[in-house]
């Protein structure tokens, strides 16, 4: 099954558009991987798939994450997202790429501005060749993000387009799975529901514990949420996951 599949037949069980960002820390590695464990058997049910920065594939390894995150994500059925934010050439993005998709990981997250040719293209080919899914960084939810992504740019053809817009039509001329456009941006997200047409999933992070407002961001056209530290850093992660949950058709 394809990601966008998955993605779309767990919001649906589950009724739910929101996907866990998985960045807990701990000095020590057994307690990281049970708190990790914990965190997603509690909310499974409240989420529709589970993203894994590099922070905690670095604190764990690849193996670990594999064995004790992925799998455990499988059983639940909920897809997982790499949170690679992949900027290279060609090459060593392609490299980086499979093995993600080789340890299980059903999307990646790469960042636009490395443009196609000899860069991206490359994460492109073998996501397509293996049903993965590639998300594109199209607005960041950090109140610098506006500093460059806002960025007024003159366009070949004579016409000034901002940075995220660009980025959103090389989303949709590159056939991306999904882009991403911080929640805390809500008039960003209605324009890029606009260029982006019905179809492109926007997933937008930095609700909650960054300020964005979960309601306007998906009022604005947001598909998924992606929230971290509201949830894995509640008492009762269940509880503040049921919070955020919002079905997918209403
Ligand atoms: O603020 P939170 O704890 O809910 O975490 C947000 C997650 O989304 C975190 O994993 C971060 O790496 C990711 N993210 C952003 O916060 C902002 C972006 O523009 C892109 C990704």
């Amino acid at each position: 099954m394809s990601f966008e599949d998955k993605i779309l037949r767990a919001a649906e069980t589950n009724k739910t558009r929101t996907v866990l960002a998985l960045d807990l820390e701990d000095t020590d590695v057994s307690r990281l991987i049970s708190r990790s464990r914990d965190v997603i058997r509690d909310v499974a049910a409240l989420i529709c798939a589970v993203k894994i920065n590099r922070q905690l594939v670095m604190a764990l390894g690849l193996g670990v994450v594999r064995d004790s995150i992925i799998k455990l994500a499988e059983d639940f059925s909920l897809p997982t997202i790499m949170d690679a934010k992949l900027n290279d050439v060609g090459h060593t993005n392609r490299f980086m790429a499979r093995t993600y998709f080789d340890m299980g990981f059903d999307a990646i997250i790469a960042s636009p501005i490395a443009g196609w040719e000899n860069g991206l293209d490359t994460v492109f080919e073998v996501a397509k060749s293996r049903k993965k899914g590639v998300i594109l960084l199209t607005y960041m939810s950090n109140p610098g993000a506006e500093a460059f992504y806002s960025l007024m740019a003159a366009h070949t053809d004579g016409h000034g387009k901002r940075v995220f817009e660009i980025l959103t039509d090389l989303a949709v001329e590159w056939k991306a799975q999904g882009i991403i456009v911080g929640a805390t941006q809500p008039r960003v997200i209605s324009r890029v529901r606009q260029l982006a047409g019905p179809n492109l999933p926007i997933y937008s992070p930095g609700v909650g514990a960054q300020g964005g407002d979960p309601g306007a961001a998906l009022d604005a056209g947001s598909t998924y949420l992606i929230v971290g530290r509201s949830i894995y850093n509640s008492s009762d992660p269940a509880k503040a996951a049921m919070e955020f949950r919002r079905p997918l058709r209403s």
